[in-house]
C-alpha cells in the first residue's frame, strides 16, 4: 500500500513535469523498488557533496532503489519539512543527515507513528527516546578533536601559540567534538592561547572572510585550527593573499582529510588533517539489506579514520582516495 502511495506520487510528479514515460512500464519499476527519502544538510562542502555521490552510487536504480534527496540549505527547518514529505509520500526508509543533534524528538515521533524505519548518518542526534531511530553510522568527531590536539602537543608541546579556531556549524556533531578536543588541548596547555574563535560554517567563502578580517584587525596568531577542510582552503587564500606562507608562518590543522587537502599537506601547506569519511552510501545500503532481510543493525556504529601529517602521507593514499 505503501509503496503504491509512492508510486502514485512520482507519476503525479512525472506527469506534471511533462516528463512521464509510458506509465505501465514506471509502475512496474518502481514497485520492486525500495523507495529512500534522504534529507541532506546541503551542500556546504566537499565532504558534503562526496556524501551525497556516494548515496546516489549505492542507493542506485540498478540496485534496486529509488533514492528521493532533499538538500536543506544547512537549516533544520528544512529537514524537518521534507522528513514530513517523505512520510507522507510513504517512503520505505527515511535517511537523515542531521543539521545540529537537538530538536528532532517530534519529527521522528511521527516517522515512528507511520512506521518508517529512520536511519542516520554522518552527525549524531540527541533524543529522548532512542527508539526514535533505527540506527546510526558515523565518525567519532571528539576522537577526531583528540587526535588533532594529540599532533599538536607532540609538535609545539608548552611553546607559546596563538591559535585561531574557526568552528564548523554550532551545534553539529561534527562541531561539537572537534570544539571539545580543542578546549581540552586548552586546558591542559596554558600557554596555548586561543585569540579568536567564530563559526565558519564549514565553507570555504566564510573561512576565507575570517581569516581576512582577522589580518585586516592586524590579530597576530600562528595555529589556525579549522574544523573542516573548506574552511582551510578559504584560510589559505586568504594568507597567500595577505603575503603569507602557510605552513612556514602560519600551521593550519585540517579536518576531512580530502583529495584535494592531501595535497596541500604533501606540498607542506597544510600540517595535519585528521580524516572524516564520507562514504556512507554503501554502509547504508548494507544496513537496509540487512533490515530487509529481517535483521538488526547495531545500533550505533563508527567508522575507523585515519590522519596525515608529511610525514605520514603517500601518494598511494592520495591516489586509493575517492573523495
Ligand atoms: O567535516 C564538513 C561537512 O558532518 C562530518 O560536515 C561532517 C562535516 C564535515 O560540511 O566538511
Amino acid at each position: 500500500m505503501k509503496r503504491m502511495m509512492i508510486l502514485l506520487c512520482i507519476l503525479a510528479a512525472l506527469l506534471l513535469t511533462g516528463c512521464a514515460p509510458t506509465p505501465a512500464a514506471d509502475v512496474e519499476t518502481y514497485e520492486d523498488m525500495i523507495v529512500v527519502g534522504f534529507s541532506q544538510v546541503g551542500a556546504e562542502s566537499d565532504w558534503r557533496n562526496a556524501n551525497t555521490r556516494s548515496m546516489q552510487q549505492a542507493l542506485s536504480e540498478a540496485n534496486g532503489y529509488r533514492l528521493i534527496i532533499d538538500d536543506a540549505q544547512q537549516k533544520q527547518e528544512r529537514q524537518i519539512t521534507a522528513i514530513r514529505n517523505f512520510i507522507h509520500q510513504g517512503v520505505d526508509y527515511i535517511v537523515l543527515a542531521p543539521t545540529t543533534e537537538k530538536g528532532w524528538d517530534t519529527v521522528l515521533a511521527e516517522a515512528k507513528a507511520a512506521g518508517v524505519p529512520v536511519i542516520i548518518v554522518d552527525r549524531m542526534i540527541e533524543v529522548e527516546d532512542d527508539s526514535l531511530f533505527t540506527c546510526w553510522i558515523g565518525s567519532d568527531f571528539r576522537k577526531e578533536g583528540d587526535n588533532a590536539v594529540r599532533w599538536m602537543s607532540r609538535h609545539f608541546g608548552d611553546e607559546p601559540i596563538r591559535i585561531v579556531h574557526l568552528q564548523g556549524n554550532i551545534g553539529s556533531s561534527a562541531q561539537l567534538g572537534r570544539t571539545q578536543g580543542l578546549d581540552a588541548g586548552l586546558d591542559e596547555h596554558p600557554a596555548w592561547k586561543l585569540v579568536y574563535r567564530n563559526t565558519g560554517d564549514f565553507t570555504q567563502a566564510k573561512g576565507q572572510e575570517l581569516v581576512e578580517a582577522l589580518l585586516a584587525r592586524k590579530i597576530g596568531f600562528d595555529v589556525i585550527y579549522s574544523e573542516n577542510d573548506n574552511m582551510a582552503y578559504g584560510a589559505i587564500d586568504a594568507l597567500k593573499n595577505a603575503g603569507l606562507v602557510p605552513g612556514r608562518d602560519v600551521t593550519i590543522i585540517s579536518f576531512d582529510a580530502s583529495r584535494a587537502a592531501l595535497e596541500m599537506v604533501m606540498q607542506g601547506e597544510i600540517s595535519y588533517d585528521v580524516e572524516c569519511n564520507p562514504l556512507h552510501g554503501p554502509r547504508v545500503q548494507a544496513i537496509i539489506e540487512k533490515l530487509e532481510a529481517g535483521g538488526k543493525p547495531p545500533k550505533l556504529t563508527y567508522v575507523e579514520e585515519s590522519a596525515f601529517d608529511a610525514a605520514t602521507i603517500t601518494r598511494e593514499i592520495m591516489d586509493g582516495r575517492g573523495y
